[in-house]
């Protein structure tokens, strides 16, 4: 048996999917107004997982316009046929469901290939007879449910109508379907309650891909609704067989702070073993029920090597953890025109715009760790800043930065919490400066440094007033460097290195 911690992907990469091509394991998540868009993983063993890129890495593959922080791409499906990778998704800000394809996971990957069945949560099942069943959530001519249809792979045109196909077991939104066909019968996966604290997973099983479909009697087979755990909203799952004939589940869940319950770190990627009843049923974990810390039938470990704590900006591309918010101006950022060094300009989209501002973020993993980013940056105007943030969404976001402000050089740090926002100012001496940032489980912590000496304490905000219990939607924070101008054209602000310190968790999202 091996011990294994749960998140196996801490962070906000809510929605996970998973597929096996012999003994390799890849995972997508849901990426919203980010981009690059849908994340993808392997591993080797389920529990130990590196980022291997993305599947949405060009505009026209992932066009985001200034919609919703929370719209953009929704809840992925990844499965791998005849040689080749499908992953199938819905732009809610534009285009509705596609796939894109690729025969390397990481990529490239095609155009977007449009599905014109309507809804959320796509999915795909390659039959054995060469048919393609193409399902997802949606309000059709009988209601919001699971509808499917079967498609052209080569082209994803339709080829029948969508047909209702399940509304669960009668709960609040039912959705995130996935098919499977296993020892001749069809076995229906789905999430239901909502993707909060009511949230499960359910499964029913037919003779026929389209029903009927006789419900499990032992449903849900995973949920943490009315539970005392450290792990809430567990659902939205996804099966796999694992080579050595083992089954696992890989689902979403919280780890919500203070009371009442809130969490700011997102829906985050979880492990479970798989256990059939001598009836055919699945039980995802101990009976429904999943722990931080987990047992699990042997898989050989394969661990990857873990980044060290520092970026520093050294070569040519981004690491696959950096991300931007939705389609900025490749020019608002370099990584050529100094060496080593991250430079941003600022342009007139702020923070606080539903836009494209200069802005390189990475997720907050882990509810314990120290941030840091050495910036220089000489502000020449009123109206332009550069510097940090923990951004939640547009409305909700904490920012420590360097500003001119009455013509003097000060260092400013403000929280935005919905229409309330507080800022205070310490004036600074020219130069270089390192912003902290101390991350805990209620509160981050904010400093500076301009030498060796002394830290300078600037403040401090809550972690659940960026919570998603209090901002909404579907995200998680973002720790990013970002910069503005008012007047559009704002001076070089030259990020020298930035490190992400996890501290207390054991476990460390490896490379
Ligand atoms: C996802 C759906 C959901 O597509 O939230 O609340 C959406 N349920 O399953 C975004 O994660």
């Amino acid at each position: 048996m091996i011990k294994y911690t749960n998140p196996v992907i801490p962070g906000f990469y809510p929605d996970p999917s998973i597929c096996r091509v012999k003994d390799d394991y890849y995972l997508v998540t849901s990426s919203f107004a980010y981009s690059p868009g849908v994340p993808i993983f392997h591993s080797k063993d389920l529990v130990h997982w590196r980022q291997i890129g993305h599947c949405l890495t060009t505009e026209q593959q992932l066009p985001l316009g200034n919609g919703w922080l929370s719209g953009g791409i929704y809840a992925p499906t990844i499965r791998h046929h005849d040689g080749w990778f499908y992953m199938v998704t819905t732009n809610v800000s534009g285009g509705g469901n596609f796939f894109v394809r690729s025969k390397q996971p990481d990529g490239p990957w095609s155009e977007p290939i449009p599905v014109a069945q309507e809804g959320i949560d796509p999915s795909l099942l390659f039959d054995e007879d060469g048919r393609v069943y193409f399902q997802s959530t949606c309000s059709g001519d009988e209601g919001y449910g699971i509808y499917q249809c079967e498609i052209d792979i080569s082209s994803g045109s339709l080829l029948t109508g969508s047909r209702l196909i399940s509304k669960g077991t009668g709960a609040a939104h039912p959705e995130a379907p996935h098919l499977y066909k296993i020892n001749g019968l069809y076995y229906l996966l789905i999430a239901e309650g909502g993707t909060e604290y009511g949230h499960m997973v359910t499964i029913s099983r037919s003779s026929s891909p389209y029903g009927p479909y006789e419900l499990c009697p032992h449903n849900p087979i995973l949920s943490h609704r009315s539970l005392s755990s450290s792990i809430h909203a567990t659902g939205h799952a996804d099966l796999v067989q694992a080579h050595d004939g083992s089954w696992w589940a890989v689902f979403l869940g919280i780890r919500p702070v203070s009371y009442p319950y809130r969490h700011h770190l997102g829906r985050e990627t979880f492990l479970a073993p798989v256990s059939w009843t001598a009836d055919g049923w699945p039980v995802i974990g101990n009976g429904g029920r999943v722990e931080a810390i987990m047992e699990a039938p042997q898989l050989p470990s394969f661990r990857w090597p873990t980044k060290g704590v520092r970026d520093d900006f050294l070569d040519a591309t981004l690491g696959f953890e950096w991300v931007f918010l939705r389609n900025p101006d490749p020019a608002s950022r370099s990584l050529h025109e100094k060496s080593g060094h991250l430079v941003l300009r600022g342009t007139k989209t702020s923070l606080n715009d539903s836009g494209a501002p200069a802005f390189v973020g990475r997720r907050l993993c882990h509810m314990s760790c120290n941030i840091a980013a050495a910036l220089d940056f000489e502000p020449v105007i009123e109206g332009e800043e550069a510097g940090i943030t923990i951004f939640m969404n547009d409305n909700y976001h904490y920012d420590l930065a360097i500003k001119l402000k009455e013509g003097r050089r000060v260092v400013v740090f403000r929280r935005t919490v919905g229409s309330l926002r507080t800022e205070s100012t310490l004036e600074c001496a020219a130069g270089p400066i390192v912003l902290k940032i101390k991350a805990q489980p209620e509160w981050f912590t904010f400093a500076i440094q301009q030498d060796l000496s002394n830290v300078i304490e600037i403040g401090s905000g809550e972690t659940h007033l960026l919570s998603t219990e209090v901002a909404g939607g579907f995200t998680g924070v973002i720790i990013a460097m970002y910069a503005v101008c008012e007047t559009g054209q704002g001076s070089p602000a030259h990020f020298d290195w930035f490190d992400y310190e996890p501290l207390a968790e054991k476990f460390l999202l490896e490379a």
